[in-house]
């Protein structure tokens, strides 16, 4: 194995042995091989698009495969090998449906498109073959796997928004055209760079399509003050990003005696207005993904996980975990799709919440969160009011993601040592370094503003974009706003490459630059966009307050 895709990657350049997430090399090959078998789709589907014909069935087995790939997202190595055959059909599927053109299908002739899994041991000598290091040259390696990560990420927001009903055909021509040129000999470069920068447009048109998926079917997020206590009921964890999942264990559990409180990236389903309306949504317990181990144990009832981040589970709560989605992990249960679009069935974590004690208390009191962009430019005349009188001097945007590094300790300590004229803007489970401290407020203004999940940095941007009008200013980075974000996985990619195509400059990316940046290709996001990474809080202090 060999893969380099997250911040955490071993010794910063890539885990060869097991991944530092959990994964074995035998499921980081598999995910390779399904990489690979959706960039063979790819080949013929761009084709077919030009020809007029799609298929739904062939776009969502792309997003879905790309989503499971994503880190700590599944770890079923027979789910693997089971949806590399399923790839290997639609791509012969589409071979078929071709048959008059394929001399005019570009890279027909590539292995991707041609080579047949037989039985498992063949597909998995495979699965060896087709990963990251089979691109020689480190500048094209490192620029493949840039789009590749930015496309698993715009895969993965493209997938919460087609389960509410959303899509665009524009991101998944996109997808499917960004996957086939990762297979393309002949690309230079700079026209890799070239897609780099085009996939961060379509990371814009994708967290905007998300966003109107999320707030036409919930509404939009208010200001919202949330319990992060427990009751004394049975309860249910729900963590993950999916917003339909939510909404159909909060309508199946009502009633029941068992409450629903949120993990990690869950916590902002408090915000939605649908939401609210359960009495027994009781609150958030505990914080980022990477604490679940001491936080699934002491919660005492089941947890479903809805997407990532999951962590190889202890035997303590292994039989209270569930997966669902794109979520998978051997001998974890899986809760399957409805049939023709009808609910998924939690009945079974529903009994077995009804069975177990009520979680143990490991914090009391409340969080506020939900400075969604509505939300916020609601407040806007008394934010622009504080900017103008001074008493905001500046914005820290530090959305992204936590993780188990000590390093990323950084982030609590530069929250509180920023001046108490500075806001924090947050989004994403990043927001756990700092959303319990307590940094006070700015004439009634929290210093801690939280947009929501990580695929809400949108909302942050549209704020931005609003002040850039309201203070009649030319460019968005005359706003007096900062970015010192943290990263852990490819979601946190397809944010970084819409903020750059959004025109943010000197963004600051932590706790380290990822290791699959080469030298080149790292000096080019610096000499072009200023990006640069994080020292010691002192330092970046300075070196933030002293830009006018
Ligand atoms: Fe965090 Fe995990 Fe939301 Fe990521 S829970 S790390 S960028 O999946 O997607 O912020
Ligand atoms: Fe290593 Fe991250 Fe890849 Fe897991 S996802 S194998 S931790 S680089």
């Amino acid at each position: 194995m060999f893969c380099f895709q997250c911040q955490e990657a071993a010794k910063g350049t890539g885990c060869t042995i097991q991944g530092v997430c959990g994964k074995t090399s035998d499921v980081a090959n598999l995910q390779d091989l399904l990489l690979y078998t959706v960039k063979g789709i790819s080949i013929y589907s761009v084709k077919a698009r030009e020809l007029g014909v799609t298929d739904s069935a062939s776009e969502q087995f792309i997003i879905k495969s790309l989503f499971a790939t994503i880190t700590n997202a599944n770890f079923d190595r027979d789910g693997f090998i089971a949806r590399v055959r399923e790839g290997i059909v639609i791509r012969d599927g589409w071979k078929k449906r071709l048959a008059g053109s394929l001399a005019d299908v570009p890279l027909a002739g590539h292995d991707a498109g041609l080579w047949t899994p037989g039985t498992d041991e063949v597909l998995e000598a495979k699965a060896a073959a087709v990963g990251v290091l089979a691109t020689g040259n480190e500048d094209v390696r490192s620029l493949r796997e840039l789009l590749t990560y930015g496309l698993k990420g715009m895969a993965a927001y493209m997938e919460h928004a087609a389960v509410l009903g959303y899509d665009e055909a524009g991101a998944q021509a996109f997808l499917e055209r960004g996957l086939a040129a990762t297979l393309n000999d002949e690309l230079t470069a700079d026209e890799l760079v070239g897609l780099v920068m085009e996939c961060g447009k379509y990371g814009v048109d994708v967290m905007a399509l998300l966003d109107r998926a999320n707030t036409e079917t919930y509404g939009n997020p208010e200001i919202t003050k949330v319990n992060i206590g427990v009751g004394d009921r049975p309860g249910i964890l729900i963590s993950g990003h999916d917003l339909k999942d939510m909404e159909e264990l909060l309508k199946q559990t009502e009633g029941t005696g068992v409450d629903v409180y949120t993990h990690s990236e869950m916590l902002p389903a408090h915000y939605y207005p649908a939401f609210k309306k359960y009495s027994h949504f009781v609150g958030n317990y505990g914080n980022a993904w990477w604490k679940q181990n001491e936080e699934f144990a002491s919660f005492n009832g089941p947890i479903l996980m809805t997407t990532n981040c999951v962590v190889p589970p202890k035997d303590s709560y292994k039989d209270r975990l569930y997966t669902t989605g794109n979520t998978g992990y051997p001998g974890i249960k899986h809760i399957a799709d409805g049939k023709d679009g009808a609910p998924k069935d939690f009945s079974a974590i529903i009994e077995q919440a009804k069975t177990c004690a009520s979680p143990t208390g490991i914090e009391s009191g409340e969080i506020v969160g939900g400075f969604a962009h509505a939300a916020v430019m609601g407040v806007a005349d008394q934010v622009v009011d504080a900017v103008k009188t001074g008493a905001i001097k500046r914005f820290f945007v530090m959305a992204g993601c936590d993780g188990r590094m000590k390093s990323r300790n950084y982030y609590t300590d530069f929250a509180q040592a920023l001046p108490s004229d500075t806001v924090i803007l947050t989004a994403g489970c990043a927001k756990y370094k700092y959303n319990k401290l307590d940094l006070g407020d700015i004439g009634g203004i929290p210093r801690v503003l939280d947009a929501g999940q990580c695929n809400d940095s949108y909302s942050l941007a549209v704020i931005a974009l609003k002040l850039k009008e309201v203070f009649g200013l030319e460019d968005i980075n005359d706003l007096p706003i900062s970015y010192n974000i943290a990263w852990y996985e490819q979601k946190a990619v397809i944010v970084l490459l819409a903020l750059l195509y959004l025109g943010v400059k000197n963004i600051h990316l932590g706790p380290t630059l990822p290791a699959f940046l080469s030298p080149n290709v790292a000096k080019v996001l610096v000499d072009t966009f200023g990006i640069g990474g994080i020292t010691t809080v002192d330092e970046d202090m300075e070196r933030f307050l002293s830009v006018v």
